[in-house]
């Protein structure tokens, strides 16, 4: 016994000496401490010796694991070191490398801006509702009593598909289908793409976007039109904010008008952003024409409504003070990372 406990030690010693990896290192260590390992077969072989021996052999035996362990713990800790080395030696990081930057996307700015208007719109309890792009001329002209002869219709303002379809000019349409569906009342804004045929330049294009709002209840009146207007105004562009409304015309409002807002830059003194005048128009309104209710089979004597329509683009520019609108179409990063 005490021969073979010798022989194991020579035998683990000999060859920790000759690992050169840790994994090798690891298998020593259970081949020789491990659960089957045989230093622990030794000991439970203990059980056939005489009680009087056990206790000598058994502090051999572990004098002998106490060695092996040593050995095994000082090995590791060198070819950890060589290991190291090696690393360090090899792998070679260049500090003056520019970090890999990690580039996070955003909102486009008429996002945000659209957003923004949602939300004012939103907390006064309107509803956010979509309709069709390509519509049919009915629910374009027609129904927002706009006359086969009027200038709107013109083939030079609209892009037509037939003789009854167009691509959508205004986003009203959305309004009517929803006054035909006869829920009331109804406090809604519609957002949306719309077309017009119209040259591109610093304020035009043949596609740009819309948010129109309508309201239809009992007892509204232009004074609830121009309240709400105030308040969406003060939301946008600061607590200061003043409307105007100038009168106007539009075939689907009657009166209607054209609201300006004291301007956010100067504060109504008068400056390059509101050109000298103090006040920036930004979107047209009025009261539901009765013809127009009618046609959508609303009684105008029992209901009556406002509505109004801003260009999102429009708004984009002025909150951002982005002075030609073609920049919110090119997607030029260097631009959009601006906002
Ligand atoms: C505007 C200006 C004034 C408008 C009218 C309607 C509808 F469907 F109720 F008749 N929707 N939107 C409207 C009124 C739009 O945009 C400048």
């Amino acid at each position: 016994m005490e021969s073979r406990l010798k022989q194991i030690r020579e035998e683990a010693m000999k060859q920790i000496e000759a690992s050169d990896a840790l994994d090798k290192l690891n298998d020593i260590r259970v081949n020789y401490l491990g659960k089957k390992g045989e230093l622990t077969s030794l000991l439970k072989s203990m059980k056939d010796m005489a009680a009087e021996e056990r206790p000598k052999f058994g502090q051999m035996v572990n004098d002998v694991k106490q060695v092996i362990e040593a050995k095994l713990d000082e090995t590791k800790a060198k070819l950890s070191a060589k290991v190291r080395e090696e690393q360090l030696k090899t792998e070679v990081i260049d500090v003056t490398l520019p970090a890999k930057k990690n580039w996070v996307g955003h909102r486009h700015p008429s996002t945000i801006a659209l957003e923004e208007v949602e939300r004012i719109f939103v907390g006064m309890g309107y509803e956010v509702v979509e309709g069709p792009e390509v519509e049919l001329d009915y629910y374009n002209f027609e129904a927002l009593n706009i006359p086969a002869n009027h200038p709107a219709k013109d083939e030079q303002d609209t892009f037509y598909i037939n003789q009854d379809i167009v691509l959508r000019t205004q986003t009203s349409p959305v309004q009517v289908r929803t006054m035909e569906k006869g829920k009331l009342p109804i406090r809604m804004i519609a957002p949306g793409r719309v077309f017009r045929s119209d040259e591109v330049d610093a304020t035009h294009s043949p596609s740009f976007h819309q948010i129109e709002g309508l309201v239809v209840d009992k007892n509204i009146t232009f004074a609830d039109l121009k309240g709400t207007l105030a308040e969406f105004a003060k939301e946008l562009f600061g607590p200061e904010t003043k409307v105007k409304f100038r009168p106007h015309h539009f075939p689907f409002t009657e009166p209607s008008a054209e609201v300006d807002v004291t301007c956010f830059k100067c504060g109504g003194k008068g400056c390059r952003m509101c050109k000298g005048s103090g006040w920036i128009e930004i979107l047209g309104c009025g009261m539901v024409h009765p013809k127009v209710l009618k046609m959508s089979g609303i009684d105008p004597e029992e209901y009556s409504g406002f509505a109004f329509g801003v260009g999102l683009e429009r708004i984009a520019l002025l909150k951002y003070e982005i002075d030609d609108m073609r920049l919110l179409y090119e997607n030029d990063i260097r631009f959009l990372k601006q906002f």
